[in-house]
Parts: C-alpha cells; structure tokens; sequence
C-alpha cells in the first residue's frame, strides 16, 4: 500500500549525492541532503518517544532557522500535525491559537518559555520544548540522543492532516484551515512542473515559515525539486541583491520587491542567472511589476492563493504573457469560476465572488463543521472571500475582497479583531479599522474611534494599549478619534468613505 505522508515524496527527490550541499544560511552555513535527512529522523525519533496519541498536533512559535525546518519536516516524518505559529503573536494570541488547537508539543524560543509553557500546561499540554535560532534549546539536546534512523510513518490516507494554519477568513475568530498531506504534495507537484523547476535550481528562501508563501510554495518548491536554497533568516534586501548571482529563483511578497527596488545595486547583471521571480499573498502593483521589468529585464510572475487552498492560480510561467495586474490562470486540476449574488456564473470580464475546487483545497476548519460547512457551496465549491472577474483570454483579476480584511505586507490584518480590543477599552463608544494605501507594506490599517459621551480619549494611548496586547504588524498606523462614524440607512458603518477619506495619509 502507497504511504501517503508527503514526507516520503519530498524525501525521494533528495538528489542522489546527500553530500550536496541541500541548504547555505546566509550567515555561510552549509547543511548537506544527508544533514537534513538524519536531522529529521532525530527529531521524528524523540517525537515518536514522547508516545503521542494518532493526530497529535505540534504547535511551533520560533524565530526562522534550518533547524526549524527540520522540525517541521520531523513532524511530517512521525505522522504528526504541524502548527506554525508567528513569531509576532504575543501572549493572548498564543493562548487562543494553543487553546483551540489543544497541541500535544509546543516548541517555542527560550526567551517565551515562561509565558508560552504556563500557558500551554493550562491547555493541558505536556511537552514543551524551546528551539532558538542559533542551534540550541531544549529540542535540539533532547533530540541529539535520540536515533538518526527512523521509519517514516505511515499515512494510510492522501486525506489524513498534516498542518493547521490558522486563518481569519471571512469571518469570525481565527480559524484553523486543515491541509492534508495530498493537498500539499498535490500543489507541490502542479507547481514544479508550472513553473518549470529544473535540475540545478537555487532559491533564495526569504519569507516567514509560518505561512502558505515561505514555508508550503517556496521550501516545497526547492524540497521536491531536489534543489538548494540560500536560507536567509531576515529579509535583508542588501544580502539578496549580493546572492542573487548564486540563484535561479525568488519568491516574494509585494513589500519585498518594493523594498529590492530600492536597492541601488539591483540591476540586470545581478539578475544575469535569475529564471523565475514570484510574487503573491498581496496584489502587486502594475508600477512595481514595470519597474522591476526595466531596472532586472525580468517579468515577474504572479499567482494567487491562501491559506485554505494553497496555490489557486498562476500566470504562466512560459507559452503566454504574464500579465501584470492579473494572476494569470487556474492552475492546472483547480476548477475556478466567479459567482454573483444569486449563484449564477458570471460572464466573461464582470465581477463575482472567486469560488475553487480541487486537490489542493483544504477539508475544513478545525472543530468547526459548520463554519465550514457555510464556506463551501452545496455542489462543493470554496467560497474565497475574493471578488474577481476573468476576461475573454481567461485571466484572472482581484478587484478586491467581500471579507473584511486587510493585508498588510502580505500579513493578515482582521479588522473585527482589532476592533474588539479598542471598543473595550475605557471611555471609547465604538470603532472601524479600514486599510488604506501604503508605500511600502501595500495596505495598512487605520483606525477611526468614537468615544462615549463626556469621555476624553486618547489616540497615543490606544495605539499604545493595542501594542501591549497584539502582533505588531495589526497595530493601526494612525489612529483618529471622531465625533460620528458614517452609516448608512441600514445602521452600518460606511467603510468605503472612511477609506476614501483617509487614502492620501500615506501617499
Ligand atoms: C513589520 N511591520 C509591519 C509589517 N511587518 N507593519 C505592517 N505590516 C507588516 N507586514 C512593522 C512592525 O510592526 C514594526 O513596527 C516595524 O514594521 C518593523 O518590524 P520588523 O519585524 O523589523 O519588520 P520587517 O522585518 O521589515 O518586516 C517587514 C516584512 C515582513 C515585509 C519583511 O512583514 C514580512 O516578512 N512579510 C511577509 C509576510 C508573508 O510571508 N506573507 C505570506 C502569507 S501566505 P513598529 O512600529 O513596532 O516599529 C498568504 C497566501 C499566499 O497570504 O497567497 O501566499
Ligand atoms: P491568507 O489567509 O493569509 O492565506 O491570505 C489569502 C488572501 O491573500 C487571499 O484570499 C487574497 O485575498 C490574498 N492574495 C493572495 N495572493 C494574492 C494576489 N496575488 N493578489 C491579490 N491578493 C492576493
């Protein structure tokens, strides 16, 4: 019988000399196929001694680093269910994600033990282990005296889970999507043949490994291609701009070519070996696609995807335009189609709601059946939360979102999240978050507050309150305080004005 665990797949394109080098850190470390394969059996090895019941999930919070590669790819290896967590989130964050996924190991650095284990032990969990980014934490020293072989599980069904990513979503707390190791190795699969992986292929890994883009796209890309990555543990447009020479592909958030575009030294000789640069997670804008086309002589690809689905569509790679201000096609084996209010399929270039099925579309939220169950159509479509048109050549545009969300620097921004926190702080009536235009991170929330009658509110001071309590990248980058939010006749607060009133703050 066929063992569906994705790691068997990523293991069998290990290339054939597990001396290689598989992984170069940007601080010059070299890490061999051979030291990622025994590695990851250590760590499957003292995942597996720890006699975790089937389905286990294994809840990670750490700074990015190899080693954390390899524990995710440990998890994979034992049958486990990996659960990676920003390293921004702070303490209420990190009770709600390990309250409501009930981990049976959390892993998180040295400086959180403290706070992360008290809370995790209050969730019942036994197991917690610290990893820092310099090779040392608890994991790592447990893990040295366990075996360097071990017998990958077996995952009897392509269905069976093999991470939790929590999402916002539409609506509602965070929610966590369930990928299946086939939705995971299906999107792999499709990828390296759409974008034309080949023997011989450099990645410069830049992203975050707590999200769809850096840590299923981008390492499952290199991974299953058997190729090398330059693993940089901070974006630093400087060190890329020196690496890219070394490489074939990047992969990137709207805000990192922005931030590349500001480098002097990013120009076509040091793209000369470049083949493929990708962009996604946030729309990209026309201008930063034609410059980067002038200063690199390089198109850059953009795709479209999230957290629930993994990879939905792409322009091509090669065989057609890539087109900037669209995100090309379905990919291949994704059923997409836009849908109006009624449930009528749009025609050709009007606008709809995004709807996709396919193999690569998660099975649900975790311990929310009917949340998920109000998120797929009956004939078994997912409802994106996108609004998009397809035109008469049949690529796709994002016109915007029915969800309300925010997507700051390719990072999630849930204004209903940010709006509880202010509405509950002393002497304020009620607020709206609204994205507006940013120069460098694309979008960034801005909040507009009332206050109750006679109370005097401070705008320094909720942005101060925010930041004690949530991630950094949700804190509002302005914050106004106003005698009336606009509503319509129905009562609702009119978003579009606050939106268009406050667009110009950044420009
Ligand atoms: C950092 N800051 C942000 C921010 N990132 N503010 C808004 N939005 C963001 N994304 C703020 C911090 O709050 C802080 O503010 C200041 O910037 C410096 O913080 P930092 O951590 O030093 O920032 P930096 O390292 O420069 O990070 C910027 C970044 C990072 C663009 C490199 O945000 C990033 O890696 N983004 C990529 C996200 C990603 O991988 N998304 C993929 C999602 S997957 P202060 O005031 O505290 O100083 C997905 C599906 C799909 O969407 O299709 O791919
Ligand atoms: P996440 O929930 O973090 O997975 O974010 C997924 C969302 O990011 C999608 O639903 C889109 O709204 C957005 N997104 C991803 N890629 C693109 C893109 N290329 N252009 C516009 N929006 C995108």
């Amino acid at each position: 019988m066929k063992n569906n665990n994705l790691f068997a797949a990523l293991r069998a394109a290990f290339p054939s000399d597990l001396d290689a080098v598989a992984i170069e850190t940007g601080d010059g470390l070299n890490y061999s196929w051979r030291d990622l394969d025994r590695s990851t059996a250590m760590i499957a090895n003292l995942l597996v001694s720890l006699k975790l019941p089937a389905g286990s999930r294994v809840a990670v919070q750490v700074e990015k680093s190899v080693e954390a590669v390899m524990l995710y790819l440990a998890t994979l290896r034992a049958g486990y269910v990996f659960l990676p967590l920003n390293t921004a989130y702070q303490s209420a964050e990190i009770e709600y994600f390990i309250g409501n996924a009930e981990p049976a190991v959390v892993v998180c650095s040295k400086k959180n033990f403290g706070w992360v284990s008290k809370i995790a032990f209050k969730a019942g969990t036994h197991n917690v282990f610290t990893l820092d980014d310099d090779r040392t934490g608890s994991l790592l020293e447990r893990a040295a005296h366990c075996s360097d072989k071990h017998e990958m599980a077996f995952v009897k069904s392509a269905d069976d889970m093999a991470a939790i990513l929590y999402t916002s979503g539409t609506t509602g707390r965070s929610k966590g999507a369930m990928l299946s190791h086939g939705n995971l190795l299906s999107n792999a699969l499709v990828l390296k043949d759409y974008w034309g992986w080949k023997p011989g292929d450099v990645l410069i890994h830049a992203l975050p490994i707590f999200h769809v883009h850096g840590l299923f796209v981008a390492l499952h890309g290199a991974l299953i291609n058997g190729s090398k990555m330059i693993w940089l543990s901070k974006f630093d447009p400087r060190l890329i701009v020196k690496k890219l020479p070394e490489a074939t592909v990047f992969m990137g958030v709207p805000t990192l070519y922005v931030r590349l575009l500001a480098e002097p030294g990013l120009d076509k000789q040091a793209c000369r070996n470049m083949r493929l640069f990708v962009a996604g997670s946030a729309p990209l804008l026309i201008e930063t696609f034609n410059e980067w086309k002038d200063r690199t002589g390089h198109t850059i690809l953009e795709r479209y995807g999230m957290s629930e689905t993994a990879m939905l569509t792409s322009n091509p790679y090669q065989g057609g335009e890539r087109r900037g201000g669209t995100v090309g096609f379905a990919l291949p084996g994704v059923s997409l189609r836009v849908q109006g209010d009624d449930g009528q399929t749009m025609p050709t270039g009007e606008i709809g709601g995004i709807q996709v099925k396919g193999p690569n579309v998660f099975k649900g939220y975790w311990r929310m059946p009917e949340k998920t169950k109000e998120e797929f159509t009956e004939d078994g479509y997912f409802k994106t939360g996108d609004v998009g048109k397809i035109d008469e050549r049949g690529y796709i545009t994002i016109v915007g979102r029915s969800k309300d969300l925010i997507i700051s620097g390719g990072y999630n921004v849930y204004p209903a999240e940010i709006e509880g926190y202010i509405n509950d702080m002393p002497g304020v009536a009620e607020s709206a978050l609204v994205g507006v235009p940013h120069p460098d991170f694309g979008e960034v929330g801005v909040a507009v507050v009332t206050s109750k009658p006679g109370a005097a509110v401070d705008p320094g001071q909720i942005v101060a309150s925010l930041k004690s309590k949530l991630a950094n990248f949700k804190i509002p980058k302005q914050c106004f305080v106003v005698d009336e939010l606009p509503r319509n006749t129905m009562g609702k607060v009119q978003k579009n004005l606050l939106r268009e009133q406050h667009k110009n703050l950044f420009a």
